[in-house]
């Protein structure tokens, strides 16, 4: 392995590590419930800060969240080069999804140090603040506010199920974590490399260690909400009735039919799904669904979305509906350039590398916006992600730190 970095990566310190953090939010059922901004983010944030305030790396976090852990170059102006993913998780989240960003940036940087070798440009680790979307909504809130394509103040007064704000979360994560200075929001990025598990079966199925990860492919929520009429379940004649439950359900499955495609290229979900009174006996008033809908094609993104509110109209019987578009991200292709860097990198620590699409979306998405940006995908078992099951090996994710050292390295030399 003629990779200079590559070969201080500690396969063991790195599973270590994914272990100990998988500590913070761990669920009887082996994997993790990390939420945004909580306190079991915040003591995740505590104990990656405790290895890297020993490697002598600086802790800071913007007015969004975001978390940063900073090795200083020899030139401290030059825009620095960044690396990281999320520490939180979904409430039936894994040990990698996210985490192992954040480790596997931690670890190039330790092996760095452990080779003697300092590089000209800042190399900054990254917990970007609520990149899942499952306490508040949307996702990747923390790297939109760094790359400027959502407001603060938007962010900042959305409130979660119990109605608790993004600022009031900021606030707590302050007070469990109040030695991280605060630092501006955004700033200037040489260039950004995210890994990840791949989240899918591609890799694992076609034997390949390394995803060099071509693009993302588009994404669109929206939020539906049904209002109906509370009724006595025992006394309302049906025809009197304005039963959300029953509009509700009959737009998912019209939108189901419509999503289908033989291809299983379309990808919707209907993940959320709050009835309101909730009571057994009574004809439900209100029900709010969410709809996650993606496709690598664009256009066929934009126009399956589209349709959404006039499917849900039609099926709204004595109901009223609204249907709200939440986000919409478009298919993105990262830079030929930093596949390339990526592929040579996997190719010198003398790994199999493949090109693959992200079906999963990740914080890359926005700092594409704002630099180059590139992603490392190393396989999960079976491809199982967003579930307590969520598997990876020490090997493989080693090396994808091998890579993604090595990439860090080449590209805060220049
Ligand atoms: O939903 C996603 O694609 C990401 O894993 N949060
Ligand atoms: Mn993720
Ligand atoms: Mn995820």
């Amino acid at each position: 392995m003629s990779a200079a970095i590559a070969s201080r990566i500690d396969e063991a310190r790195l599973w270590e590590r994914h272990m100990s953090i998988a500590r913070h939010g761990a669920t009887a059922a082996g994997g993790v419930n990390r939420q945004a901004l909580s306190p079991e983010e915040a003591s995740a944030r505590r104990e990656v800060t405790g290895w890297a305030s020993a490697l002598g790396l600086k802790a800071s976090t913007d007015a969004a969240g975001n978390f940063f852990l900073r090795l200083e170059g020899t030139d401290p102006s030059a825009a620095p080069v960044l690396t990281g993913s999320h520490l939180d998780s979904q409430p039936t989240g894994g040990k990698f999804d996210g985490v192992y960003g954040v480790l596997a940036g931690l670890e190039s940087v330790e092996a760095m140090i452990a080779a003697k070798v300092r590089p000209r440009r800042s190399i900054e680790i990254v917990a970007w603040m609520n990149e899942e979307g499952s306490r508040f909504v949307p996702g990747m809130m923390g790297s939109a506010a760094f790359a400027g394509a959502m407001p603060l103040e938007e962010i900042l007064g959305i409130r979660d199920a119990a109605g608790v704000s993004v600022a009031e979360g900021l606030a707590a994560m302050k007070q469990a974590c109040p030695e991280v200075p605060e630092r501006a929001l955004g700033g200037p990025v040489k260039a950004y490399v995210e890994a990840h598990i791949e989240q899918g079966p591609i890799l694992e199925r076609e034997g390949f260690t390394i995803g060099i990860v071509t693009g993302i492919q588009g994404k669109r929520t929206f939020r539906v909400t049904v209002t109906g009429e509370e009724a006595h379940a025992g006394t309302s004649l049906r025809r009197d009735r304005k039963d959300a439950l029953l509009a509700a359900t009959q737009m998912v499955q019209a939108l189901v039919a419509v999503m289908h495609d033989a291809e299983d290229v379309v990808k919707f979900t209907v993940g959320r799904f709050t009835v309101q009174p909730n009571a057994p006996s009574v004809v439900p008033s209100s029900v709010v669904f969410s709809i996650d809908l993606r496709h690598p094609d664009s256009a066929v993104l934009q126009s399956l979305g589209d349709r959404i509110p006039e499917i849900c109209a039609a099926q709204a019987g004595p109901c009223e509906v609204k249907s709200e578009k939440l986000t919409t991200s478009m298919s993105l292709e990262f830079p030929p350039a930093m596949r390339q860097l990526i592929g040579a990198c996997a190719e010198r620590v003398g790994v199999r590398s493949m090109e693959i699409l992200s079906a999963a979306g990740h914080d890359a998405r926005y700092l594409h916006t704002v630099c180059p940006t590139g992603m490392i995908f190393v396989p999960c078992k079976d491809g199982i992600s967003h579930n307590e099951a969520e598997s990876a090996t020490a090997s493989d994710l080693a090396d994808g730190a091998r890579v993604l050292a090595e990439a860090l390295l080449e590209l805060s030399r220049d």
